[in-house]
Formats: structure tokens, C-alpha cells, sequence
């Protein structure tokens, strides 16, 4: 079993933790600014300032960024480039209990969780979250640090561009394009294309700000 390092040790990382160990994964460690105790048989191996020692001592230099992300925020993809920076790798995560389909393209860092389809002839960027039972479906385009909420559809030859996110339930229709930093709330229904960055609500879903 390959060893990798978690990033980060809330919400969301238990849930990628849980994903980890059914590839399987050797989830060494988490790194946070606090001790969250041990998260489901994992250790807290200090903040991230203990990474360059963590790299020397892994076999292999895998990580993953364990923070979510609710919001447009490109935190997380900064986060992950300053940790390559450092001399780690972003491997592809794909629970055993997704399906990712053929010709699907999946950037540095990506995790594709419990449930989850991708299908046939989609790209994504680095450091995306399609989280559990969400649908990716043939030919998108997604861009870096995209994240899919749990039960959210992204229909066929879709557009997403990087920082969005497609709040949980949501719904983007095919063939549309949706610029970078946005996010589309819970249950919203995109219908058309959205080209100024800004959160977007409702059925069918409008700007709010
Ligand atoms: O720079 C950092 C850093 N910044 C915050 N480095 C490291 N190593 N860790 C960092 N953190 C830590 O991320 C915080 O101290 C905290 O422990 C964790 C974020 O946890 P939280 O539970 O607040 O959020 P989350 O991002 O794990 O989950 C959110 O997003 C998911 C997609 C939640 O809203 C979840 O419900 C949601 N499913």
C-alpha cells in the first residue's frame, strides 16, 4: 500500500479518509493547525510545518488536500501548490466505490468520492472534489479546484471554470458554460450560460451579488 499524508483535519477530511482506505490508501497521518484527535484510526501528525520532515520520512511523497470547500474561495488549490512546492505529489483519488469511466481525464489532486460517476470523455483540473453521488456526465470541461457537492448533476458537454462551486443537489443542464468563481447554490438549476463570476440561487438559478 502506497503511504499519503492528509492535509488538513475537519469535515471533509473524514469523509476523504474514509475514501483513502477503500482503494486502499495508507493514510499516515493529518497535518492541521490543531490536534482533531484521531480521525478514524488516523493520527494527527502536527501542522503543516512538519511537512518537509513528513517528506523525508514517507516512502513515497503523496498527499492530498483534506480541507473542503463551501464557497468560490481558491484556498484549497493554493494550498496545494504550496505543498508541491515543498516536494510533494497530488495523486488522482478515486474511491473504490465510484466509477469513473473511459477516456476520463483527471487532474493532480483530484478526489472523486463514494458514489460519484465521471463519465466518458470528461477532463477535470487539479484539485477538484466530486464528492459523494454527484454526476459528472460525458464530455465537461472542469476546471482547477472545482468542487461537485454530494448529489449535484452536471449534464453532458458542460463548462465549469476554476474555484466554482456546484452547491449539493444542484443541477447544470447540458451544453452550458459557467465562468470561473462561482458558486451555485444547493438545489439551484442552471439552465443557460453564466459569465460573470458571482453566486447564483434558485430554479431557475439567478445572480445574487
Ligand atoms: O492551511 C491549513 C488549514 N487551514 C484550515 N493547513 C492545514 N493542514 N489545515 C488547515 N485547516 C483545517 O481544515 C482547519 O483547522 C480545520 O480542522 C479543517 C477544516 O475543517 P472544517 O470541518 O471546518 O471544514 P471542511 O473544509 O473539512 O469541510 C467543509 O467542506 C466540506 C466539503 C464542511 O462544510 C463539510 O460539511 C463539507 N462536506
Amino acid at each position: 500500500m502506497e503511504k499519503i499524508i492528509v492535509i488538513g483535519g475537519g469535515g471533509h477530511a473524514k469523509v476523504l479518509v474514509s475514501v483513502l482506505k477503500s482503494v486502499p490508501w495508507d493514510v499516515v497521518g493529518y497535518t492541521d493547525p490543531q490536534d482533531r484527535g484521531v480521525i478514524l484510526g488516523v493520527p494527527y501528525a502536527g501542522d503543516d510545518t512538519i511537512l518537509p520532515e513528513l517528506l523525508r520520512a514517507l516512502d513515497g511523497r503523496c498527499a492530498v488536500i483534506g480541507l473542503g470547500k463551501i464557497d468560490a474561495s481558491p484556498t484549497r488549490i493554493f494550498l496545494q501548490e504550496r505543498v508541491t512546492a515543498l516536494g510533494f505529489g497530488f495523486p488522482v483519488i478515486a474511491s473504490a466505490r465510484a466509477v469513473v469511466n473511459d477516456e476520463v481525464e483527471l487532474g493532480a489532486g483530484t478526489a472523486v468520492f463514494d458514489g460519484a460517476i465521471v463519465n466518458s470523455g470528461t477532463v477535470t483540473g487539479s484539485g477538484c472534489i466530486l464528492n459523494t453521488n454527484s454526476t459528472v456526465e460525458h464530455d465537461c470541461r472542469i476546471g482547477d479546484n472545482v468542487h461537485v457537492a454530494s448529489g449535484a448533476t452536471v449534464s453532458g458537454g458542460v463548462t465549469v471554470g476554476t474555484n466554482c462551486m456546484i452547491g449539493a443537489g444542484a443541477t447544470v443542464v447540458q451544453g452550458v458554460s459557467i465562468c470561473h468563481d462561482c458558486l451555485i447554490g444547493a438545489g439551484a438549476a442552471v439552465v443557460g450560460d453564466i459569465e460573470r463570476p458571482g453566486t447564483y440561487l434558485g430554479v431557475p438559478a439567478r445572480r445574487t451579488e
